[in-house]
This record gives C-alpha cells, sequence and structure tokens, in this order.
C-alpha cells in the first residue's frame, strides 16, 4: 500500500500500512489493481475512432475511478467485482483472466503503483502523473453523476480515455504531463458545466431557500452525499408516509431547487460536514443513506441503519442497487424518528449562478459605487484537521463591504456567524455543491464582462479548502480557465514536489495559505 491521493495523508506523505480514511493496505492494493485496469481499458479503446469505442466504456471507466475516490468504497468484494468488469472488457489483451485469483490480479498491477513509478521515473514526474489521475477521478465523479441524469459530453469521455492511455504509456515528459493536467482542467469546466445544466434542467434553477437546521417530530431519514437524484428518488417513495427527509453534509444545496423543495417533507437539514457522521448519525433517530462521499468507518450504533448507494461501499453494511428504497422507507418506520421540534439555526441556500446573475445590476451597481470593495470565494472540502479553522477566522475577519461566496462542504466552517448584508444582498452567498465552482466561475466571468477586463483583474480572491481528488478538478478547472493567485490548503498535496510546485507558483502564482491577518491584507492590496 501507498496512498498519498488526499489532504490527511499520513504525515502529509503517505498512508502506508492503513489509511487515515479508514482504508485497509488489502483495499488501497485492490484499488490500485483497480486504476491499473482502467489504464489498461483506456489504451484497449484508444485506437478506436470515439463513436466506435463501446457505450459501455465511458460510464465503467467513471464507475471504476469514482469507487477509488477518497471516503468512498472501502468493500473488497465491491472493488474486486469492478476490476473483474473492467478486466472483462479489456478481453485477452489484459494478459489475466477476469475470474483471477487475487495473487493474480496483484501480480497484474504490480509495476503500476507509486512506489514503483516513483523508483522508475522519480517524484517529479510521478506527482504529475497523479495530478492527472487525480483531476481524472474528479471529472469521473462529476460525470458519473451527470450521467444518472442521462447526460454525457462526449469530449469529456475522449479525454478520460486519453488521458488514461497516456498515463498507461507510461508518459513522463514534464512538459506533456503539464500540458495533460491543464487539458484535464478544460475536461473540468465541461464536466462541470455538464453536471450544471443536469442539475438545472432536472430539478430546476436553484433559488434563495432558507433551510431549517433541525428537525421537527416524525419519522425521519436521513440523506448524505452528492446525489440529487436519490434524494428526489427518495421524496417521491416517502411521499403521504409521514416520513421526513433530511439533508446531511453537501446535500444541504438541495433544498434550493425548486423540483426537491416542493416536496414538504423535505423537513430541514441535520448536521455539518462529512468528518462529523461518527457522532451525528448515532444520533438520528433513523435510516441513513450515503448516496456518495465521504463515508468514514460507520460505527456500532447506527451500522445496522446506515444504506449506502451506487458506488459507494462498506463491508457488512447494507447496500442498495437500482431506484428502490422500500428498505430505506421500512427502516424508518420501525425507528423513533424525532420527538420534538429543534431549530438550531436558519441558512440561506440557493445563490447558484442564475440567482447571483439575476441580480447582477445591483452588484455592479455596487461595486462602482463602492459598497462592494471585494469578492471572496472561501469553498471547498471540509476536514477534521484544527487549522481548518483558517477558514472560518478569514471569513469572520474579512471587512463589512467584502462579500463571500462559498460552495462545497467547506462551507460549514463559514455556518453559525451572521455576516449580516452589503448592498442589500446577504454577505454570504452559498452557491452550493463542490461541484458549483462552476457558479463561481460563471459569476466571475460575467463580472469580468460587465467591468471589461479579466478575473484576474477583479477585486476578486479565491480560497480554496482542499480534502479529496474532486477538489483537484476542481483546481485544474480554475487553472485552465486561466485563474491566478488562488490560495490552498490547509496542506499542499503530498503528491506535487518542491520542483512541481515551483512550476504552479511561478505559472499560475498559486500559494498556500498563510496568516489570516497576512492574507487577508493581500488581497485587499490585490484588490
Ligand atoms: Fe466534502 Fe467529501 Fe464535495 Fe468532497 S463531502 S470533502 O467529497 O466532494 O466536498
Ligand atoms: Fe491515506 Fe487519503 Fe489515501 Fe485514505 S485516501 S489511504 S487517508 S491518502
Amino acid at each position: 500500500m501507498f496512498c498519498y491521493q488526499c489532504e490527511q495523508t499520513t504525515r502529509g506523505t503517505g498512508c502506508v500500512k492503513f489509511g487515515v480514511c479508514g482504508k485497509t493496505a488489502e483495499t488501497a492494493d485492490l484499488q490500485d489493481v483497480l486504476v491499473h485496469a482502467t489504464k489498461r481499458l483506456a489504451t484497449r479503446v484508444a485506437p478506436l475512432a470515439a463513436a466506435d469505442r463501446p457505450a459501455e466504456i465511458a460510464p465503467l471507466l467513471e464507475t471504476a475511478l469514482f469507487a477509488t475516490l477518497t471516503n468512498v468504497n472501502f468493500d473488497d468484494a465491491a472493488i474486486l467485482a469492478l476490476i473483474r468488469r473492467v478486466i472483462a472488457a479489456i478481453g485477452p489483451e489484459a494478459g489475466v483472466a477476469a475470474d483471477a485469483d487475487r495473487s493474480a490480479l496483484l501480480a497484474f498491477a504490480a509495476q503500476s503503483g507509486i512506489e514503483a513509478r516513483t523508483a522508475r521515473f522519480g517524484a517529479d514526474v510521478v506527482g504529475l502523473q497523479e495530478l492527472l489521475l487525480y483531476g481524472l477521478k474528479g471529472v469521473a465523479a462529476y460525470a458519473h453523476h451527470a450521467r444518472r441524469m442521462d447526460r454525457a459530453d462526449p469530449a469529456v469521455d475522449a479525454f478520460t480515455v486519453e488521458a488514461l492511455a497516456r498515463l498507461d504509456a507510461g508518459e513522463s515528459e514534464i512538459a506533456a504531463l503539464l500540458g495533460l493536467n491543464l487539458a484535464c482542467g478544460e475536461a473540468s469546466v465541461k464536466v462541470l458545466a455538464l453536471l450544471d445544466a443536469a442539475h438545472g434542467d432536472t430539478f430546476g434553477k436553484p433559488t434563495p431557500t432558507p433551510v431549517r437546521i433541525g428537525h421537527v417530530p416524525g419519522k425521519a431519514i436521513l440523506v448524505s452525499g452528492h446525489d440529487l437524484v436519490d434524494l428526489k428518488a427518495l421524496l417521491e417513495q416517502t411521499e403521504g408516509t409521514g416520513i421526513r427527509v433530511y439533508t446531511h453534509g453537501e446535500m444541504l444545496p438541495a433544498h434550493g431547487y425548486p423540483e426537491l423543495k416542493k416536496h414538504a417533507h423535505l423537513a430541514g437539514h441535520f448536521g455539518g460536514a462529512w468528518m462529523r457522521q461518527q457522532k451525528e448519525f448515532a444520533t438520528f433517530p433513523g435510516p441513513i443513506v450515503m448516496t456518495t462521499n465521504c463515508l468514514q468507518d460507520p460505527d456500532s450504533s447506527y451500522a445496522d441503519r446506515l444504506f449506502t448507494r451506487d458506488v459507494v461501499g462498506w463491508p457488512g453494511i447494507a447496500h442498495l442497487d437500482g431506484s428502490d428504497f422500500s428498505a430505506v422507507v421500512a427502516a424508518a418506520l420501525a425507528a423513533p424518528g424525532f420527538a420534538d421540534e429543534v431549530t438550531h439555526a436558519t441558512h440561506l441556500v440557493g445563490f447558484g449562478h442564475d440567482a447571483v446573475l439575476g441580480v447582477a445590476g445591483t452588484v455592479v451597481d455596487a461595486v462602482k459605487s463602492g459598497a462592494i470593495k471585494h469578492f471572496a470565494l472561501i469553498g471547498g472540502c471540509d476536514g477534521s484537521e484544527g487549522e481548518r479553522s483558517y477558514y472560518t477566522d478569514l471569513a469572520t475577519a474579512m471587512p463589512a463591504d467584502w462579500m463571500i461566496l462559498t460552495l462545497g462542504c467547506g462551507k460549514f466552517r463559514l455556518l453559525g456567524h451572521d455576516y449580516g448584508t452589503v448592498a442589500g444582498l446577504p454577505r454570504l452567498l452559498d452557491m452550493g455543491q463542490c461541484n458549483d465552482a462552476f457558479s463561481a466561475v460563471k459569476v466571475a466571468q460575467a463580472l469580468a464582462g460587465a467591468f471589461d477586463c479579466g478575473i484576474n483583474d477583479l477585486p476578486l480572491s479565491l480560497t480554496l479548502s482542499w480534502f479529496e481528488q474532486k477538489a483537484v478538478c476542481v483546481l485544474l478547472a480554475l487553472l485552465h480557465l486561466g485563474v491566478k493567485n488562488i490560495r490552498i490548503g490547509p496542506k499542499l498535496p503530498a503528491f506535487l514536489t518542491p520542483t512541481v510546485l515551483g512550476v504552479l507558483v511561478e505559472t499560475f502564482g498559486l500559494k498556500p495559505i498563510g496568516t489570516v491577518e497576512d492574507d487577508i491584507r493581500a488581497m485587499a492590496t490585490a484588490a
């Protein structure tokens, strides 16, 4: 086992015996086999014209890559089943049978792991190879979501095949790898746009909506992860049962979508970001559905009422395929539900690009009059490290004439504080899930258009909190768009060597977060 794909990696260098996330060495090794198999499959289909590639290849690659994202699938049986599907799709060229035993499968991928490649290519090259792979994993996750709504972008599918095949061929030229990473950023922009359109067309454009952070009396189901299609199905299947449905974590923005909020039994939001789930799920009096990441080791106090969906898995935890949630409904009816009514807070969601651009005139006038001095995007992932309090401190220390945009589960670091209003608008605008970084891009592009300047000339700063590989996809998207001076934290990725970081700093002005005071001063000066 060697894994350094996420921000919480052991000692900031790599997990070698056991993942901080809970991944065992056995699971990590199987995930490496699965990733290797996806690269082999890409090599197998790359010579075919895109239109001649079997239709099942793109969704299979997406599912396989998504399953290896941090905090998604810890179930060896599920990973093995995916490996066998990918090898079967490769055919005899794989050189290993789809029903081969575990040791043969591990031998198949023996030279593909990070350590073997580092010995061969050096850490700079492997860091760039992994940056690309992690970007592709994020693209795969978002493409998988879009495909659930029957949306796909052939250019994104084609890029995934091309990039995986280049990795399989051992691309080791630094300039070529940098180019591939920026091309991955282009694919990332496309997939974010695809998912944004799919969500808007399926569930309506988000509109500003107050959400109760709390609960009401009655039977209850908690839905976590990012998959709005699952949430919709659950809402439909609980209609008229008296069961209330609550969102958790990255599901919070669901309340802004007309086709979801029209269900009156979408009753509120329960809990904070993913890393608090072991405590929070234990106190939830009903079943919990984990539709995507971020899943943690289920505590025995709720393991028997936890359900995983789709690519998510944990050994011994009930897994649901298809769209029949009757087992969840039955579990909710058998559980006690809430006895009391509690409102901890109310949070406004629904500031996607349509809602914000709907008041663009007000915003532009406010910038011209000096009422709004700066736009600060603070978003991304949350995580358990204490130093993530930086993001709370940063937001609360910002001047009252700075508008704050947020998205992703990193937003939970910003909630619980009254930011007031600026120019008659809420100062804190919640743009949605991590994938709604696309909304931030659209708003920034529109502002740049209104002021006839480039994005980098706007009074705009971007501070990203990263944790897993979807954040890598979003970062590459921003770099592809030419966005400069992005701050990232709380730690820099372990897979980026000082040499590669030097290139990113020089080319894009990418920088680590500093102190709150220094960073605010620098943001104000840059504006
Ligand atoms: Fe948060 Fe976890 Fe959204 Fe990431 S719930 S860190 O997967 O994708 O942000
Ligand atoms: Fe470690 Fe993160 Fe890899 Fe899990 S996903 S094994 S925590 S680096």
